[in-house]
């Protein structure tokens, strides 16, 4: 058979937060399987991925953080390969959109494109700063909405009203940095002509057997496309190649896909072997398979497809395009910033990589959008993890110690019950070769239960416990110990893409010695194990997870959440609060204390005390005779035994305090 070429990619994720399980569900664990899964194959596998580092979006949040943007990506972009180490990914080569040689490649790409006629330049008014001296993209515009006249209006659209518009749409447009008054300005940028390849691309996808709803979308969008402006005014990013055009980079998506290509390229460097990324890239032979989250599927199916249909050079397209829905956590999408996610440090403190990646195969959002919730967690680490998969490994070789000499027995005169047994393993085994070979990790994960638990029915049926005790038994008993057996070594073929790091252990507890990873599936699913093989002592593949870990996981998620509520207040708790113009009547120092004063205050139709922390800005004489404003109706409360009956409004900058008052209005005048 002749080995296939596949080259295999995830979307390039940003450098530019922490990664979570939201993503990993989407364009990563599938890849992660399928690449596994194919080289058990003995096909040829690359398995690329790295960080995209270039965009606006990073500019922005590096400045915001106080980073710069190279800081920025180096932080994240090593976050991104951690937790990507930890989840047990198997990249080939796991690259970034800053490395070297992206820069020349993306270059030559807009070059080849324009001189075939497919890049126009074109001068537009754009959003300007005279004070910075230079254009912002909209995420770095705030302004007036022009249909709310909410003043604090995103670029793009108004929080306030929903309304999008282009950023220079806004009324008084201002630089959400600095604050600085932008006015419009001419400038030039440069548009890749999309629409002259929409017979091509609609010609191309014809030939595609991809899901009928993303070929839907797809050709909606072919039919509706226009030219794509490719630049940006910033400094971050990879620069045109052009004479005169300082100050210009590549839109993050011009960019970001050809990182797959100059990832494979550093891949080949990195093996010593330069010119091995053509044997990936330009020869039609290879399969490419693109894993990407939905919202990324124009940019792979029309997009860089078109930017490669423009190249003068042979670059292979996209021939498969996984694409998967959402997967969020509980009802929500993950989110640090609202305090809606899950603390990964913490997480693998307690939990396995597997289990993760078990939990997430078993509910990917394959055909609709799902999601992780932490009782769903519990149910399938105890009852498929632990109650199927762990409890048929412990089972059967804690019995093989005990009796069959710690050895694999041998096969002989096979009952038909066994052989029923092991033919329908086979028959599974076949299926999850299918899922593999068409993205379903959801179904495939619900085979490797299915075969744990035909083996514990089986063991249930075949009473191995009984047969030991009768020596007229132990032939029989020795086949089901040794057909179990072969249904563990199906379990840890058919979850090595799932759960890599218990496949690899079972593996090694059914005394084989050599890595999992360097085994064939076509020889594991027909070679049976050699009998007389040593067993090792089992050990425990799953822990149990209590209800008390949920729940306080639970707790934990929600009390994060709480604490980043946005405090709002309303109108009806602010009209709660008694404002009152009140006149300084008398000052005391409050004894003990450096910093209070015991206030006598006149507040029209009454007198109040009330105690106050300004003794270190003012003294008596100044702030007698000031009309201030008091919060009237707050609970009295003792402050270093005197009780405060009010509270005085103060604005506080550094160490300068001053206190709020009013020159003309009389004691008790309400303030709103
Ligand atoms: O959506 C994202 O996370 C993008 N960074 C994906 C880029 S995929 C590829 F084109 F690089
Ligand atoms: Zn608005």
């Amino acid at each position: 058979m002749k080995r296939k070429k596949i080259l295999i990619t995830s979307a390039l994720p940003y450098a530019n937060g922490p990664l979570h399980f939201g993503h990993i569900a989407g364009a990563y664990l599938p890849g992660d399987c399928y690449a596994r899964y194919e080289r058990l194959k003995e096909n040829e596998v690359l398995y690329v991925c790295g960080s995209d580092e270039y965009g606006i979006a990073i500019t922005l949040s590096a400045e915001m953080a106080g980073r710069t943007p190279q800081q920025h990506v180096d932080l994240f972009h090593k976050m991104n390969k951690d937790f990507f180490d930890h989840l047990n990914f198997s990249f080939d080569h796991y690259s970034r959109t800053t490395c070297k040689g992206h820069k020349e490649l993306v270059q030559q790409f807009f070059n080849d494109l324009l001189q075939n006629g497919y890049i126009e330049e074109k001068i537009t008014d754009q959003l300007y700063s005279p004070k910075d001296d230079k254009f912002l993209a909209d995420r770095y515009v705030t302004g007036t909405c022009p249909q709310c006249s909410y003043d604090k209006a995103r670029g793009d659209e108004c929080q306030n009203c929903g309304a999008s518009y282009e950023a220079t749409d806004l009324k008084n447009p201002r630089s959400k940095i600095t604050g600085a008054p932008l006015i419009l300005k001419p400038t030039k940028h440069w548009f890749l002509l999309l629409e002259k390849f929409r017979e091509k691309l609609l010609e191309w996808l014809d030939s595609k057997d991809w899901k009928p709803n993303v070929v839907k979308f797809v050709k909606n969008y072919i039919e509706e496309l226009k030219p794509r402006c490719i630049t940006r005014d910033s400094y971050w990013g990879v620069p045109l190649p052009l004479p005169g055009t300082e100050g210009k980079v590549f839109y993050v998506w011009f960019d970001a896909p050809i990182g797959y290509l100059s990832a494979t390229k550093e891949w080949a460097e990195k093996i010593g072997e330069p010119e091995r990324w053509k044997d990936y890239w330009c020869d039609p032979d290879t399969k490419l398979v693109e894993f990407v989250g939905k919202d990324n599927v124009p940019f792979h199916a029309v997009f860089f497809p078109a930017m490669i249909m423009g190249q003068k050079q042979f670059y292979k397209l996209v021939d498969e395009l996984p694409a998967n829905e959402f997967y969020n956590l509980e009802g929500r999408q993950f989110s640090k910033s609202d305090g809606w996610y899950i603390d990964l440090e913490d997480f693998f403190k307690k939990y396995t990589s597997d289990q993760i990646r078990y939990a997430i195969a078993a509910n990917a959002p394959e055909t609709s959008d799902s999601e992780f919730s932490w009782k769903d967690f519990q149910n399938r680490c105890n009852s498929d993890l632990l109650g199927k998969y762990g409890n048929l490994v412990n089972r059967t070789l804690i019995f093989a110690a005990k009796h069959c000499d710690g050895k694999i027995p041998e096969m002989k005169d096979l009952e038909e019950v066994d052989r029923t047994f092991l033919n329908e393993i086979r028959g599974l085994i076949g299926q999850a070769s299918k899922c593999y070979e068409e993205f379903k990790i959801r179904r495939a994960s619900q085979i490797v239960m299915e075969i744990a638990q035909k083996g514990n029915v089986y063991f249930d049926a075949k009473k191995p416990w009984v047969s030991a005790k009768d020596p007229s038994l132990h032939r029989s008993m020795a086949n089901t110990i040794a057909c179990c057996l072969e249904c563990l070594k199906a379990l840890a073929l058919v979850s090595f893409p799932i759960i890599p790091g218990t496949a690899e252990k079972v593996w090694h507890m059914i005394g084989q010695k050599k890595p999992f990873s360097q085994n064939r599936w076509n020889d594991l699913e027909e070679k049976n194990l050699l009998p007389g093989t040593q067993l090792p002592t089992p050990e425990v593949l799953f822990r149990k997870v209590e209800d008390e870990e949920i729940v306080l996981e639970s707790q934990k998620l929600r009390s994060l959440s709480q604490n980043k509520q946005d405090p709002l207040a309303t109108i009806q708790e602010f009209q709660k609060l008694d404002f009152r113009v009140g006149k300084v009547l008398s000052a005391e120092p409050v004894p003990k204390s450096d910093n209070l004063f015991k206030l006598s205050i006149d507040l029209g139709s009454e007198k109040r005390t009330i105690v106050s922390g300004i003794r270190r800005h003012y003294s008596a004489e100044q702030i007698i005779g000031k009309n201030v404003i008091v919060i009237a109706n707050l609970a009295p409360a003792k402050i270093m035994g005197v009780e405060s009956q009010g509270m005085l409004l103060a604005g506080k900058n550094g160490d300068t305090l001053e206190v709020l008052s009013v020159d003309t209005l009389p004691p008790g005048s309400k303030v709103s």
